[in-house]
């Protein structure tokens, strides 16, 4: 994404945006979208006395990013959502005249207190929002910017986002960065009052210099850092690798934080997606779980999306555990079952044709579950958005190899859609595999949202077949032994109502 801060041409206007979004065909019906207009991050995510809130970067002006406000939406579980009034607004004058970007909620002895990146012209500074008992109106505090320049040396514009903790009496903050020249970073401060803050230094820094390029390139510079414990003593530091125009893809590291600085002992993957899922945040909820959301990029062009009338959705609530190889095991919660109307069920057995279409099994809403067993060597391809002469589809592939131990999860979208200005471009990552060749696999295909799991890893991506009412096919090919343990499906139901949502309720 470019911080371009003027509208692309033939922009429309607010009027009648979230009646054009409600007619776009490829917008979802079960992943969280905005009213109309534009979304990205997710913001401030908390799960305050029962409710969860989900803040998000927002324009409800235009589906364009451009003076960025801070949309609310609450939900009991995690499923339906409930518009809350605009939280956050840039100012008419002040440090978030031009946006009000991407930050946390903390609760400050009962009071929830925002901290976010306050935008004007090419600064990004800190600044912080005291919110009422319903998290509802929020006022922003005179003293803002909290932290009027970022370390000495640091580009203005490259000082945004925010982890905030408190740890031994005191508040401790991360700030996204980049040291030019060096890398991606996260700046360690600490506050006692989350106004006054002492610089305390990077809390590690990325190399910019090395395998530039390759999927897990840190970048140029940390956007949405996130640090949180998990498990039995590993601490992990999500991070948004980013490099103007080139590099967006969410990363993390497992490690240790202790004092001032954080010592690595791997770097993954967070989705293989890549700008698909980014600029993740999570929260712990009530119930000790780690929930992560992240930005579900657009892959159509920006005058599609002003055409549409809205842009950008975030991902399905995951919960994040760590698994036993050390990384990051993701699900979709789940309460998402709710949602779940007829199920069909294919029966279990070794799969023989080379392709099967699954007739009782269609539509753009779909929850589909199955465990495959594949034999060293094998292929096996879940076709989804199908279209009856198979002109376009979209297929998931899982492969296991000839080794037996590793694997790969693939991801063709080259056919999913006709239209020659759509993002097709594969997506891939390792899957890992024990010794029966056993693959998990759940996919989520909610219109022109996608997300799968297979043994734990994630993928989301965008497609948008050009004929979406024929595009609801799905049937399965395999090369190899591969054996069918289990395959339900079951119809999504929406979770918004019908009607256009207001977009500034
Ligand atoms: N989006 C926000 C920034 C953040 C970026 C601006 C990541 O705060 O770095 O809308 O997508």
């Amino acid at each position: 994404m470019t911080h371009d801060l003027t509208l692309p041409s033939g922009t429309p206007t607010a009027e009648g945006l979230a009646e054009r979004a409600l007619r776009d065909p490829h917008r979802p019906r079960f992943h969280f979208t905005s009213p109309g207009g534009w979304l990205n991050d997710p913001n401030g995510l908390t799960h305050w006395n029962g409710v969860y809130h989900l803040f998000y970067q927002y324009n409800p002006l235009a589906p364009a990013h451009h003076r960025i406000h801070w949309g609310h939406a609450t939900s009991t579980d995690l499923v339906h959502w409930t518009d809350e009034p605009v939280a956050l607004v840039p100012g008419t004058d002040g440090p978030d005249r031009d946006g009000c970007w991407s930050g946390v909620l903390v609760d400050d002895g009962g009071v929830p207190t925002l901290v976010y990146s306050g935008r004007h012209g090419d600064r990004e500074l800190p600044c912080m929002a005291r919110g009422s008992a319903d998290l509802r109106d929020w006022t922003k505090d005179r003293a803002n910017p909290v932290i009027t320049a970022p370390p000495e040396g640091v580009d203005t514009a490259a000082f945004r986002d925010h982890c905030v903790w408190r740890e031994g009496g005191v508040w401790r903050q991360l700030v996204g960065s980049g040291i030019r020249g060096v890398g991606g970073t996260a700046f360690l401060y600490e506050s006692d009052d989350l106004l006054t803050w002492r610089y305390v230094g990077p809390l590690l820094t990325g190399d910019a210099a090395r395998n530039r390029g390759e999927l897990d390139w840190t970048g140029t510079m940390w956007e949405c850092v996130d640090l949180f414990g998990i498990g039995d003593g590993t601490d992990v530091l999500v991070f948004s690798a980013w490099d103007e125009g080139t590099t967006h893809h969410p990363l993390y590291w497992t490690g240790r934080y202790q004092g001032d600085t954080y010592t690595p002992t791997a770097l993954h993957r967070l989705d293989y997606g890549g700008r698909y899922f980014y600029a993740p945040q999570s929260t712990r909820d009530e119930h000790g779980r780690r929930i992560m959301f992240g930005w579900l990029q657009e892959g159509r062009t920006d005058e599609a999306n002003a055409r549409a009338g809205w842009c950008g959705a975030m991902s399905l609530p995951r919960v994040v555990t760590l698994g036993t190889d050390g990384r990051l095991h993701q699900a979709p919660v789940p309460e998402l079952a709710v949602l779940r109307r007829e199920r069909v069920e294919v029966a279990a057995g070794p799969l023989t044709e080379p392709y099967t279409r699954l007739h009782a099994v269609r539509g753009d809403q779909l929850d589909i579950e199955t465990t495959l067993r594949l034999a060293p060597g094998a292929t096996a391809r879940l076709a989804v958005r199908e279209t009856p002469d198979g002109a376009e589809r979209t297929v998931v592939e899982v492969f296991r190899g000839h080794d037996g131990v590793c694997g790969t999860l693939r991801l063709h979208r080259e056919a999913s859609s006709l239209d020659p200005t759509v993002d097709t471009e594969p997506r891939y990552g390792e899957l890992p595999l024990d010794d029966d060749g056993r693959v998990d696999l759940r996919v989520l295909v909610d219109h022109s949202a996608l997300e799968i799991f297979a043994n734990g890893r994630p993928l989301a991506a965008r497609i948008y077949p050009t004929r979406p009412d024929e595009a609801v096919g799905v049937g399965i090919s395999v090369v190899g032994d591969v054996a069918l343990e289990r395959f339900d499906a079951w119809q999504m139901a929406s979770a918004f109502a019908e009607g256009p949502r207001p977009l500034w309720p």
